[in-house]
C-alpha cells in the first residue's frame, strides 16, 4: 500500500458491533486512530451540521431563521403518503406554539395551517423542537411547509401512489456493483463509468493463513465486499442475506424477474434471489476438506482509500483466515435458507446447498466452542467479527435447517426441530439483532417459512414481536425527531441499521397481525432517514434535496471522478458510542455525531456501509411499496 494512503481503523465495524453484541464497556476499548489522515477533511462541525439546528447549548439562534433558508423546517424529503401521519420538526428557540402554512409548491397558495405543539428540548440531538402536524391534508401534489420565523421546508410530495417506487431496486443495485469475482458491467449500473474488471478473481483458490488447513486453497469466489472493503464474512453475510431471502419469503412478488439490472434479469427466477445466490457462492467454499470454516477471507493488509486499480487491488496478499463455529454455523444457516427458496426454481443447486448445509452443521455440533476472538492469530486488513457467543448462531441455524428439511420432507428433520425446540433461544425477539446477535432471525424464519410448530407456540412468537414492535412505536413516539432510538442513549456504530432493522420488525408485526400502527410507525421511521433529522438530511444516496453523497466506501468513492455516488445507499449514520476516526466530531450530541461533507475517506465511524444495512433498506422499501394501498385508500395490494 502506498505510504501516502491513509491508513484505516483497526476494524472499526467488527469491532464496535460485537462490543455492542456482547454488552460490554465501549469505554474500555482503545480505538486507534488513523495513521497519516484522510485527504484535506473538513472541520468535524463545519459545514452541514452547522445550516441546521441550535447549538450545544440551546442559545444559538438557527441560522435558518436568520437567511430565510428554511433548514430548520424538516420534513421527509421525498414525501408522505396521502394516510400516512405527517408531522414536521420545526428547530425553534420560541418557547410556545407558532404558526405552519402548507403551501403548493410554486402558486405558494396556502391549503392548511395551524400551529406547531412544542415539543420542547430533543436530547438525542440537543435542538428545542415544535412539531407542525399536517396528517389531516389528504390531497395529492408538491407542497412546501413553513413556518413562523422558521422559514420553509424543501418542496416534498403528498402522494396517492408509492411514494419510493425505485428506491427497492436502487438498494438492490448496492449489491451488484459490489460483487466481485466477476466484472462488474455498465449496461448494469445506475452510472456506466462506475464499471470494472473483476475483483479478487483469485479467490477461486485462496491459502489458509499459516497454513492453519494445510496446503488446501479454498475457492471462495464470487461474493459481496462487504463493508466498504473488499473482504468476506459469513457471520455478516449471513444477516444480509437472511435478510434479503426474508423479504423474499415474506413477499414472494417483491423485485421478481427482470425487475434488477443484474446479468440474470431473463432467467425466470426472482432477481432478488439472482443476487442472492451470487452473493452467497463464497459460502460453501469457507469450508476446508473437514473441520470448521474459514472465519474470513481478507488482504493481509488495509486496501489504499480508493486502491489504484482493480489490479492494484487484485494484487494484494490475501488469505482465509482460522475457523470458527459461528462461521461454520453462518455457513449452515446461509445455505439452509437459500435451498428452501432456490428449490422451486434451481432443484439441483438447492440439493446441494442442503448436503453443505447438513455438512456444516454437523462439523459445528462436533467443534461446537472455537470462537473467534482478539486472540486469534490472523492478518491485518479486515473486518474482525469477533462474537464470543454461538448458542444464537447455533439456534439461528437449527431453524433454517428445520424450517428447509420440513419442506424437503427430510429425515433429519426432527433432530433440527429439537435443536430449535431446546434452545434457550426459542421463540427470541429483539429489537437489538445483529450480525452477532442472531437468534431473532431464526424466530422470524420460523414465524415466515411453513412449518409444523404447534399453533400456540407460533401465537407466542406473534406475541413477542408486537410487544417489541410496541416498545419500538414507543420510543419512536417520544422523541423529537421521527427515530426509534432512544435519546437517553449513545447511539451505536450504524445507528441506521438499527432503525432500518426496526423498520423490518414493525412491516413484520403489521404483516402478521393488521395492526396499522406498526405501518405507520415504520413511515415514521423513514421520515427520520429521509431527512426529519437533526441534520435535515437524507441518510439514503440520491434520495432527497439534501442527501449524503459521499460514503467510507474504497471502491465508490475516488475511484471515478466526476461519476455521481451511486443512489440507494444507506449512510451508517450519527454514532457517539465509539468513534476513531477525525472527521467524525466527538463533542455532538447523539444525533449530530456525524461526519460533514467531503470528508467519506476518514468517517469510517458514521459513513460507512455494509451489506447489512442495505439489506434491510431493500426490505423497508418494498414493504412499504407493497402496503401502500393501506395508506391511500386503494386496499391491499395482496
Ligand atoms: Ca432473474
Ligand atoms: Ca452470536
Amino acid at each position: 500500500m502506498p505510504a501516502n494512503r491513509p491508513r484505516p481503523p483497526r476494524r472499526p465495524h467488527a469491532r464496535a458491533a460485537a462490543a455492542l453484541a456482547a454488552g460490554l464497556a465501549l469505554a474500555a476499548l482503545t480505538p486507534q486512530a488513523a495513521e497519516g489522515g484522510p485527504p484535506s477533511p473538513r472541520a468535524a462541525d463545519s459545514g452541514r451540521q452547522e445550516d441546521g439546528g441550535s447549538d450545544k447549548n440551546g442559545s444559538k439562534k438557527d441560522s435558518s431563521e436568520k437567511d430565510g433558508s428554511g433548514a430548520a423546517v424538516r420534513v421527509n424529503q421525498i414525501g408522505y403518503l396521502t394516510g400516512a401521519a405527517k408531522v414536521a420538526a420545526v428547530v425553534s428557540a420560541a418557547p410556545k406554539p407558532v404558526g405552519w402554512r402548507l403551501r403548493i409548491h410554486g402558486s405558494g397558495a396556502v391549503v392548511a395551517s395551524g400551529r406547531t405543539r412544542v415539543y420542547g428540548h430533543d436530547r438525542a440531538s440537543g435542538d428545542h423542537v415544535h412539531h407542525a402536524d399536517f396528517s389531516r391534508h389528504r390531497t395529492p401534489g408538491r407542497y412546501v411547509l413553513e413556518a413562523d420565523g422558521a422559514g420553509r421546508s424543501v418542496p416534498f410530495s403528498v402522494r396517492d401512489r408509492t411514494l419510493y417506487p425505485a428506491l427497492a431496486r436502487d438498494a438492490m443495485g448496492y449489491f451488484y456493483f459490489h460483487r466481485m469475482g466477476t466484472p462488474v458491467e455498465a449496461r448494469h449500473l445506475q452510472h456506466p463509468a462506475h464499471a470494472h474488471d473483476a475483483l479478487h478473481p483469485g479467490d477461486a483458490s485462496v491459502p489458509c493463513y499459516r497454513r492453519w488447513c494445510g496446503k488446501q486453497r479454498l475457492d471462495v469466489r464470487g461474493a459481496w465486499a462487504d463493508a466498504g472493503d473488499f473482504g468476506v464474512y459469513p457471520v455478516n453475510h449471513a444477516l444480509a442475506a437472511w435478510t434479503l431471502l426474508n423479504l423474499h419469503e415474506r413477499d414472494p412478488r417483491a423485485l421478481p424477474d427482470g425487475s434488477l439490472a443484474i446479468p440474470e434479469r431473463s432467467n425466470g427466477r426472482p432477481d432478488i434471489l439472482d443476487e442472492t445466490a451470487y452473493g452467497s457462492r463464497f459460502v460453501p467454499g469457507m469450508l476446508p476438506r473437514e473441520g470448521l470454516a474459514s472465519h474470513k477471507v481478507h488482504n493481509h493488509a488495509w486496501s489504499g482509500f480508493p486502491p489504484e486499480s482493480v489490479a492494484a487491488e487484485n494484487a494484494m496478499k490475501r488469505s482465509a483466515m482460522p475457523p470458527s463455529t459461528n462461521a461454520t454455523y453462518a455457513v449452515a444457516r446461509t445455505t439452509a435458507h437459500l435451498s428452501r427458496v432456490l428449490a422451486p426454481h434451481d432443484p439441483r443447486r438447492a440439493a446441494a446447498l442442503w448436503r453443505t448445509a447438513e455438512d456444516a452443521w454437523s462439523r459445528a455440533e462436533a467443534r461446537p466452542d472455537t470462537d473467534y476472538t482478539g486472540a486469534v492469530k490472523d492478518a491485518e486488513g479486515g473486518g474482525d467479527y469477533e462474537d464470543r457467543g454461538n448458542s444464537d448462531d447455533r439456534y439461528a441455524a437449527a431453524a433454517e435447517l428445520y424450517l428447509t428439511g420440513h419442506r424437503r420432507a427430510d429425515p433429519s428433520t426432527a433432530a433440527y426441530r429439537t435443536a430449535v425446540t431446546g434452545s434457550r433461544h426459542y421463540r427470541e425477539i429483539t429489537r437489538r439483532f445483529s450480525w452477532a446477535r442472531t437468534a431473532t432471525t431464526g424466530t422470524l424464519s420460523l414465524l415466515a417459512a411453513r412449518n409444523d410448530l404447534p399453533a400456540a407456540d407460533r401465537d407466542r412468537m406473534t406475541r413477542r414481536l408486537r410487544a417489541e414492535a410496541d416498545r419500538i412505536l414507543a420510543v419512536l413516539g417520544k422523541e423529537g425527531y421521527p427515530v426509534p432510538l432512544a435519546g437517553d442513549r449513545k447511539y451505536p456504530w450504524g445507528s441506521n441499521s438499527a432503525v432500518v432493522n426496526r423498520i423490518l420488525l414493525l412491516g413484520t408485526a403489521h404483516d402478521l397481525t393488521g395492526d396499522r400502527r406498526y405501518l405507520r410507525g415504520a413511515h415514521r421511521a423513514m421520515d427520520y432517514l429521509m431527512g426529519t433529522n437533526a441534520l435535515r438530511l437524507s441518510y439514503i444516496t440520491g434520495y432527497g434535496e439534501h442527501s449524503e453523497t459521499d460514503l467510507h466506501d474504497r471502491w465508490a468513492w475516488g475511484r471515478f471522478p466526476g461519476a455521481p455516488f451511486p443512489r440507494g445507499w444507506l449512510a451508517g449514520g450519527p454514532n457517539n458510542t465509539l468513534v476513531n476516526d477525525k472527521a467524525t466530531p466527538k463533542d455532538r450530541p447523539a444525533a449530530k455525531s456525524y461526519a460533514g461533507p467531503r470528508t467519506a475517506p476518514g468517517a469510517w465511524s458514521s459513513k460507512e456501509n455494509a451489506v447489512n444495512w442495505n439489506a434491510p433498506l431493500v426490505w423497508a422499501a418494498a414493504f412499504l411499496d407493497r402496503t401502500t394501498g393501506e395508506l391511500t385508500g386503494t386496499g391491499r395490494r395482496d
